[in-house]
């Protein structure tokens, strides 16, 4: 059967896996009213709109990486003045994540600066995973490329998510980073996603791509045989002696607003998580991103290496907005490929 010819009429809120990012343009530049509206017809469908999920960040391992991504501060081919540290230690990895929790956290991400893990360091932070799991918290982790084998291995620990994102579009890919290949990126998560991992993708905005590249990382994404459970939109956050530097630009807090209700329209039942940047967005920017369909946020005063609003200002901003910090119901399973 076609598709109705109108691409942003009513077969737009269906679960879709065939967009093009020719309909994805046409969806993003709808009067920012209607496009608006339409993402929270969709929102409301799918999640109760007053709800926020909150994780918390903490980077296991910092700094030294090979990889050659021109955005991170922890590549270790930059100049940025992150000193390079060791795996951390399992139990105080444990005290961080009891801290999280206390602070109202639900999930707790450990990201890690490898190309990808060596065995010696999986068990380590299978271990790790295990432990924050019987604290109550979900998982998620972010540790490279991973190996079907090295997959079993985190699901075999309790892993709940795997944060691996595709950053950018498939023409600005090469542009950032030159040690991998967006193919390399895909790869892994077709191995998360048969190891039975949920999956958490999503990417950077303000590196200078073109709006044109934002719009094709999102329908990269939601053009998956399944859409990640969770897409965290990161807006650059600047450091100084990355190749990015030079040709960032500031985001328009507007153009943000309309990427996250794309994101909201493409991927109906995925978890938005309006990620790194929102130390540099103001209060009503942040809650335009909400009525666009942004459901998570990460909670604490840091990332991995940059900053974060703190957890009272946060908790103001909610209350403020009558909205609050709680799980999200449990993801639907019933994503399934369109003919
Ligand atoms: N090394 C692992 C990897 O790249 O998959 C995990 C850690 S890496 C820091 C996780 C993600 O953080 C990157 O994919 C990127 O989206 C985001 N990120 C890194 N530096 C950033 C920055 N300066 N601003 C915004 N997001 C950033
Ligand atoms: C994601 O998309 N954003 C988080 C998480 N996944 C690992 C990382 C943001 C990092 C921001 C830069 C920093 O703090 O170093
Ligand atoms: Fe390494 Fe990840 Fe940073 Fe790239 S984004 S340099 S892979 S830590």
């Amino acid at each position: 059967m076609s598709r109705p010819v109108d691409p942003v009429g009513p077969s737009c809120h269906d679960l879709r896996h065939d967009w093009t990012e020719a309909e994805a343009r046409r969806i993003h530049d709808l009067p920012l009213p209607e496009l608006l509206f339409r993402a929270q017809e969709i929102h409301r469908r799918h999640f109760d709109p007053a709800a926020i999920e909150t994780a918390t960040l903490l980077s296991i391992k910092t700094g030294g990486c090979p990889e050659d991504c021109g955005y991170c501060s922890q590549s270790a081919k930059w100049n940025t003045g992150v000193k390079a540290s060791k795996l951390m230690q399992v139990e105080s990895v444990l005290a961080e994540a009891r801290r999280a929790k206390s602070g109202g956290a639900t999930r707790f991400c450990m990201g890690a600066a490898w190309r990808s893990p060596k065995d010696r360091d999986l068990e380590a932070v299978c271990a790790m995973i295990e432990g924050v799991k019987a604290l109550g918290l979900e998982t998620c982790v972010t540790l490279g490329m991973l190996a079907p084998s090295q997959v079993e291995r985190l699901a075999e620990a309790g892993l709940d998510y795997y944060n691996h994102n595709i950053d950018t579009s498939r023409d600005f890919y090469g542009e950032i980073v030159t040690t991998r290949r967006m193919d390399d990126r895909l790869e892994t998560l077709d191995n998360v996603r048969a190891g039975g991992i949920k999956v958490c993708c999503g990417g950077i905005v303000g590196m200078g791509e073109t709006s044109n590249d934002r719009i094709s990382m999102l329908v990269t994404l939601a053009t998956l045989e399944r859409h990640p459970e969770s897409v965290p939109l990161n807006m650059w956050q600047p450091i100084s002696g990355t190749p990015v530097m030079a040709t960032a630009e500031s985001v328009d807090p507007i153009a943000f607003v309309r990427l996250v209700a794309l994101a909201r329209i493409l991927m109906p039942q995925s978890v938005v998580r309006l990620s790194a940047g929102r130390s540099a967005m103001s209060d009503e920017a942040q809650a335009l991103c909400f009525i666009a369909g942004a459901n998570s946020i990460f909670t604490g005063n840091v990332l991995l290496t940059t900053g974060n609003p703190d957890r009272d200002k946060d908790s103001l901003l909610l209350e403020r907005l009558g909205m609050r910090a709680a799980p999200l119901a449990p993801h639907r399973s019933d994503q399934a490929p369109t003919a």
